[in-house]
């Protein structure tokens, strides 16, 4: 079978789909049913690029394009997904939450896909969509650049992590001149279980000298293949940024260069001969996962209607009893939450106690020590000059603590949140469980409730700002006191303003760590609560239907009894034509 058989087979599979699910009021798979087949005929391919914050994904992306058409930057920066695909001429849009459009130049990018532009989404932007005329893009292949993963950005890490089961085929990039982190190795172990082709950049090989890079390939190759478990690795050694810059004249570069268009050769090639066949393979697997969810609802209604009864209200009464456990792991589990966010807060407290009173120490000493020179140096210094360089040093300080700090503090975080995904994750399984094993539903070991589960992660974020030092107007009349005596003064001043200065700011930073926690569990804890009674309705909803069905004539139960046969039957069908199809 040719690919356009192939995709004619899985769409037409597809729309049997929707048509079933639009039947079975249970479940909300429609209007992903319907994009899927949408994608599938459009032929559009998302190839996503994906990685760890700052590792240059968007300047890849605008290397491949060969214009600086979206902003990066020293610092954590794209927060919104931007999805590039062809167009005969240039046109950016704005997609936001509530699904309106804006269309915008290229120069207003930066004020809505950039944490610096759009801080913590607070545009509500869903995604931009840009049409580039670019013949790399031909053929319905959509370059999507992702906000990094692992920055303090969390909301970031979770829009790209929400987004992998929609990849057809990633660029992972990694960097020449650090070791992939527990961060990236997590990432890399999510992205597999969705995406079966992903392509390797080591990037930025410009800064490494030539015998750095090859022990750098050689090692990033050799963690791959341990990771991955295989011998053929994909991977690509460029700089992204001189790529773009390409600059003529100088061989170096001109080979630096050459490597972006070996890597592009290599992506045409496989978009020339792989990219349907992947493109099926992951439309399929999404499908796999949403016929699951399907079935376990129809054969849920078919066996609660096929029950007498006295029969069906017995196990109502049983699964309902069972509720009240799900219910108190469900509170136990905010319980633990709240704990575990308690000692998180309580570490934070200490180690900001203990930086306050090194901090407070060394900022005097310093201080003290330039006051000694300064005074010494330069006859005019004023209490206004001194108080600049306190603020100066203090940031500066701050800034430096907070680098250190902030990854702990991320990582530690991560696992708690980690733990309770799994333990929601474990939840849902078990609903699913005790109502399958209640109504004999067989269910396969493998994947079992995949499309059910939370994806989303917890998400939490920190002012990246600079710390807010006041700088109060000078009000010593210089010149009526003596050098050392005024010496002396602002000294004793400083002295006590530091103290003020870095206890406040420690405050504020406690406030602006502790109230993102708070307001995000809040956030976490509110989403789940109603995942999990949505899940719960859409059982009990089955259920009592079933019970009032019983109620109405032996003719007409009978009649939705073969109605619901049939949706198995047509599911199976569908099944089954997915296999020979593919
Ligand atoms: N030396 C060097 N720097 C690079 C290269 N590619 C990107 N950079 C720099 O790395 C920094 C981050 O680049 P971005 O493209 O914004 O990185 P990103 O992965 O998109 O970052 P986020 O959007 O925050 O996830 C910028 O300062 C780039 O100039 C490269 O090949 N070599
Ligand atoms: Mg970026």
């Amino acid at each position: 079978m040719n690919f356009l058989q192939r995709k004619h087979n899985l769409l037409s599979n597809i729309e049997k789909l929707r048509f079933l699910a639009q039947e079975v009021v249970a479940t909300s798979l429609y209007p992903k049913i319907n994009t899927e087949i949408q994608k599938l005929q459009d032929e559009r391919f998302h190839l996503v690029v994906l990685g760890q914050f700052k590792r240059g994904k968007t300047t890849l992306i605008n290397a491949i394009l060969g214009e600086p058409l979206l902003p990066v930057a020293v610092v954590p920066l794209t927060s919104i997904l931007t999805l590039i695909h062809f167009g005969e001429a240039k046109c950016i849009e704005v997609i936001f939450q509530d699904h309106k459009r804006l269309t915008i130049d290229a120069s207003e990018l930066e004020d809505y896909v950039t944490e610096r532009g759009n801080p913590k989404n607070e545009k509500h932007v869903y995604y931009v969509e840009i049409q580039y005329p670019s013949e790399f893009l031909q053929g319905g292949i959509v370059l999507i650049d992702t906000p990094g993963i692992g920055s303090l950005f969390l909301h970031n890490t979770a829009t790209t992590y929400e987004f992998i089961p929609d990849i057809d085929a990633a660029i992972f990039l990694l960097s020449a001149d650090l070791p992939m982190t527990q961060a990236e190795y997590q990432f890399l172990e999510e992205v597999r279980k969705y995406v079966s082709k992903i392509y390797f950049v080591l990037n930025k090989i410009d800064i490494l000298s030539p015998e750095d890079l090859s022990e750098s390939v050689a090692y990033n190759r050799d963690v791959l293949r341990k990771q991955l478990g295989k011998d053929e690795i994909d991977l690509y050694p460029l700089s992204a940024r001189v790529a773009l810059e390409k600059k003529d004249g100088n061989n170096s570069i001109n080979k630096l260069y050459k490597s972006l268009i070996d890597f592009k050769i290599a992506l045409k090639y496989f978009f020339e001969n792989e990219r349907r066949s992947v493109l099926l393979y992951a439309s399929e697997q999404r499908i796999r996962s949403y016929m699951l969810e399907l079935r376990f609802v129809i054969e849920l209604e078919l066996k609660s209607n096929e029950l007498p009864l006295k029969d069906l209200q017995k196990k109502i009464v049983l699964f309902e009893n069972q509720l009240v456990s799900v219910h108190k792991d469900q509170s136990q589990f905010s319980y633990l939450l709240s704990g575990e966010l308690s000692t998180l807060e309580h570490w934070i407290n200490e180690e900001l106690e203990e930086f306050k009173v090194l901090e407070t120490n060394i900022l005097k000493e310093k201080l003290s020590e330039w006051i000694d020179k300064e005074g010494n140096n330069n006859g005019d210094l004023s209490l206004n000059e001194a108080r600049q360089k306190l603020a100066d040093m203090l940031i500066d300080d701050f800034n430096t603590w907070r680098k250190l700090f902030e990854p702990k503090l991320i990582t530690k975080y991560e696992k708690v949140a980690g733990e309770f995904i799994n333990k929601i994750n474990g939840l849902i399984d078990n609903l699913h469980k005790i109502s399958g094993k209640l109504f004999d539903i067989i269910i396969e070991p493998y994947n079992e409730f995949e499309s059910f589960k939370w994806k989303k992660t917890f998400t939490y974020s920190v002012e990246d700002g600079a710390l807010f030092l006041e700088i109060e107007p000078m009000k010593i009349i210089k010149g009526v006191l003596s050098k050392k005596v005024f010496k002396r003064k602002i000294q004793k001043i400083l002295m006590k303003e530091i103290e003020e200065k870095v206890e406040r700011n420690c405050g504020r930073l406690r406030y602006e760590y502790t109230y993102s926690l708070q307001e995000s569990a809040r956030k976490f804890q509110r989403d789940i609560d109603t995942e999990v009674e949505h899940i719960i309705a859409g059982i009990e909803n089955i259920l009592h239907q079933a019970v009032n069905r019983k109620k109405e004539s032996e003719h007409e139960l009978q009649s939705q009894i073969d109605l619901i046969r049939n949706r198995l039957t047509k599911l199976k069908e569908i099944e089954q034509g997915l296999t020979v199809a593919l």
